[in-house]
């Protein structure tokens, strides 16, 4: 495979990032610095999705949306911005359960998703609807309009994935890791499409097991990736032998893998052309690179915009595409 790969000057790269949640939609806040947003699609983990109070929600879609859009909360990387939680407040004294902080501007979109759900719009339809009402440029294509359901074995046994991570404040030791209906699940109906069509795929710094993970498990998604002739490109989310944020280290430890930039690479080594990892992690090159993937390292650390443009640009470049 060839990584000399150049776009022709007239055409601006395509870009396809598979997603899951806050770490992909910072990441994703540096792509759309140096790549037209319009050329970008951003395949989305919909694992983590559940329903509240008889409402869908999408948490990864909403969070890439949000980020997208500029209406993120950016301490939490989720929820929109200032949002209030009156509703939620009311439900309290309803005696329904509201450890799932949805906040009033947020539950509108639930409600809105639910409302198009219910006349038949299926999930990419509805990302498609939110995405061009909040006047994001970014493709938004959920992994599977099927339900996909990821469930978490813990010594009290399976978990639904947002009891575990919110509920439970991923607390538990991970035994086990399934994604109820993925048999049944095809890919979205423009994803394999983008995955071909793509100048580079971009495996975004999410967990490998419950984001990035659920997306491969998709039948069809995987081969996509492996039958690519221009480069997949992963970054590296464990720096230093942790995560920056979530559980994916303690999961992938529970789960006997390497928690370094070398199991991550292990577990991408199929598909994976390029791993970018950390500059602390430099000592782990010549291990990744024994595994058939090329290494590139980076400041991968994003504390601001100019960090995320930067990494953001890194990454097209090991594919020859800035
Ligand atoms: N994450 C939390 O840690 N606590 C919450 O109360 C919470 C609420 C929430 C509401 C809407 C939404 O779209 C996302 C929300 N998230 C919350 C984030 C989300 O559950 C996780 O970050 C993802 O599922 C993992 O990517």
């Amino acid at each position: 495979m060839s990584i000399e790969h150049l776009p022709s000057a007239s055409e601006p790269p395509r870009v396809v990032a598979l997603a899951g949640g806050v770490g992909a939609a910072r990441f994703l806040e540096g792509l759309v610095q140096v790549v037209e947003p319009a050329r970008v699609t951003a395949v989305v983990n919909t694992g983590d999705d559940a329903e509240f109070y008889g409402l869908f929600v999408s948490p990864d879609v909403d969070i890439v949306l949000y980020t997208m859009a500029g209406l993120v909360d950016p301490d939490q990387g989720w929820g929109v911005r200032g949002d209030s939680f009156y509703a939620l407040e009311m439900l309290g004294r309803y005696g329904q359960e509201t450890w799932f902080r949805l906040g009033d501007r947020d539950l509108a979109t639930h409600i809105y998703r639910t409302h198009l759900s219910r006349q038949g719009a299926t999930p990419s339809e509805v990302a498609e609807t939110l995405r061009r009402h909040l006047g994001v440029e970014v493709s938004i294509l959920p992994m599977s309009d099927q339900p996909v359901r990821t469930q978490v074995r813990t010594h009290d046994g399976w978990l639904a994935f947002q009891d575990y991570f919110v509920k439970r404040r991923a607390a538990d030791d991970v035994l086990d890791i399934r994604f109820a209906g993925i048999e049944a699940a095809q890919p979205g109906p423009a994803v394999v499409d983008a995955i071909e069509r793509a100048d580079i795929v971009v495996v975004c710094p999410s967990n490998p097991l419950v984001s990035i993970g659920t997306i491969l498990a998709v039948p069809g998604i995987r081969q996509a990736l492996c039958q690519r002739t221009l480069p997949v490109v992963a970054v590296s989310p464990i720096v230093g032998g942790a995560t920056i944020k979530g559980p994916a280290d303690r999961m992938m430890r529970g789960l006997g893998m390497e928690v370094s930039a070398v199991g991550i690479a292990e577990a991408y080594r199929d598909f994976l052309d390029v791993l970018v990892l950390d500059e602390q992690d430099r000592g782990l090159r010549g291990r990744v690179q024994e595994l058939g993937v090329r290494v590139v390292v980076a400041d991968t650390i994003m504390r601001d915009a100019a960090t995320k443009a930067q990494l953001a640009g890194v990454t097209l470049h090991t594919a020859g595409l800035r």
